[in-house]
């Protein structure tokens, strides 16, 4: 039996040798090189064509590459049944903590405004703020970057599905929590996952509840921004900028209007990458749980769709 891994625009030696290492028994192999499709037990997968894992038969569980599912939950002929894990890897949420504080101070300390200075050649020192943070979404990335925020002096606050408690921060839940957690927020981070339900929920009502002048950092899914909502909302002075890491067509087009925005900071959706030496350890554990017939580690609920 083996476990098919599907990643079709990266690199795959590095995950190979690292889930040979982390599961000496197992076959491992590159899509589209699968061998028989009945021998395939496991799917490791990042943007598998539709269609591609219901040609297994006989899988026991799908795991994916990124703290996303979205691109395996969009698949509908992915079998209702079958157990689907997202990835939980040290090294991911390191990742995403650097970035989310990059971000957050490079706003907070006026970085832009200061290099915009010094190509002027003008000793000028940008206005200080104060910037209260809220992070959408406290799961396994958001509670790892709140604690991190907290000790660089911010102010914190988080909204969740279900109520939270976590030390020091200001926890708000669920639609009767949004409103009043926007209104605290002065630099709004997304964290959330893909679903139906929060699909747009970026847009110009959630911008026009924020602080006039308040900052977005989208590391959620570029699905989740209303994108016409948020130039419309820049040109008003409502937001005074925006970090984006994800987009809803990605490579950006060449041609798309965030590009020549010098409010928006755009990078290549690399806030943060599962790293194969550390996340193997994630997949071997989930091997051995669904042979065993346990839940996963980060077992999606398929109906919650994350
Ligand atoms: P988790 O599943 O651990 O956390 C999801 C969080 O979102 C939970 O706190 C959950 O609430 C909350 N949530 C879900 N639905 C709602 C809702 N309807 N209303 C309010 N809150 C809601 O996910 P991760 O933290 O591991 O990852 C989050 C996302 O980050 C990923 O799905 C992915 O899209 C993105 N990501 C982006 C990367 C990048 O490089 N740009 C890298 C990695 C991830 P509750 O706690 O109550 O369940
Ligand atoms: C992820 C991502 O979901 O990289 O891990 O976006």
């Amino acid at each position: 039996m083996s476990l098919v891994l599907i990643r079709k625009t990266a690199p795959t030696a590095q995950w190979v040798e690292a889930l040979r290492h982390a599961c000496p028994h197992l076959e491992v192999r590159v899509w589209p090189d699968t061998g028989p499709a009945e021998d395939v037990e496991f799917v490791l997968s990042w943007a598998a064509d539709p269609g591609v894992i219901a040609g297994f038969p006989n899988l026991r569980a799908v795991f994916s590459l990124g703290a996303g599912v979205d691109h395996i939950l969009k698949d509908p002929t992915v079998p209702a049944h079958l157990p689907v894990a997202r990835m939980v890897d040290p090294t991911l949420t390191t990742g995403m903590v650097q970035y989310v504080c990059m971000a957050v101070l490079q706003r907070h300390r006026g970085w832009d405004a200061m290099r915009a200075f010094q190509r002027e050649h003008a000793w000028r020192r940008p206005e200080a703020r104060v910037s209260r943070v809220g992070i959408m979404g406290l799961g396994e990335l958001g509670s790892a970057c709140a604690p991190a925020l907290q000790g660089l002096g911010f102010e914190v606050a988080g909204w969740s599905r279900r109520a939270k408690t976590l030390a020091g921060v200001h926890a708000y839940a669920g639609e009767d929590g949004l409103h009043a957690f926007l209104a605290r927020t002065d630099i709004l981070v997304n964290l959330l996952p893909l679903t139906a339900e929060l699909e747009n929920i970026l847009d110009a009502d959630t911008f026009a509840r924020l602080p006039r002048g308040a900052y977005l950092i989208n590391v959620g899914r570029g699905e989740h921004l209303v994108e016409a909502d948020l130039l419309a909302a820049l040109d008003a002075g409502q937001l005074s900028g925006a970090t984006l890491d994800v987009f809803r067509v990605e490579p950006l087009p060449a041609d798309h209007p965030f590009w020549t925005r010098a409010d928006i900071a755009i990078t290549p959706h690399n806030a943060s990458m599962t790293h194969p030496g550390t996340a193997a350890a994630h997949v071997a554990a989930n091997i051995a749980r669904a042979r065993a017939g346990q839940a996963l580690l980060g077992q999606v609920d398929r109906q919650r769709g994350y």
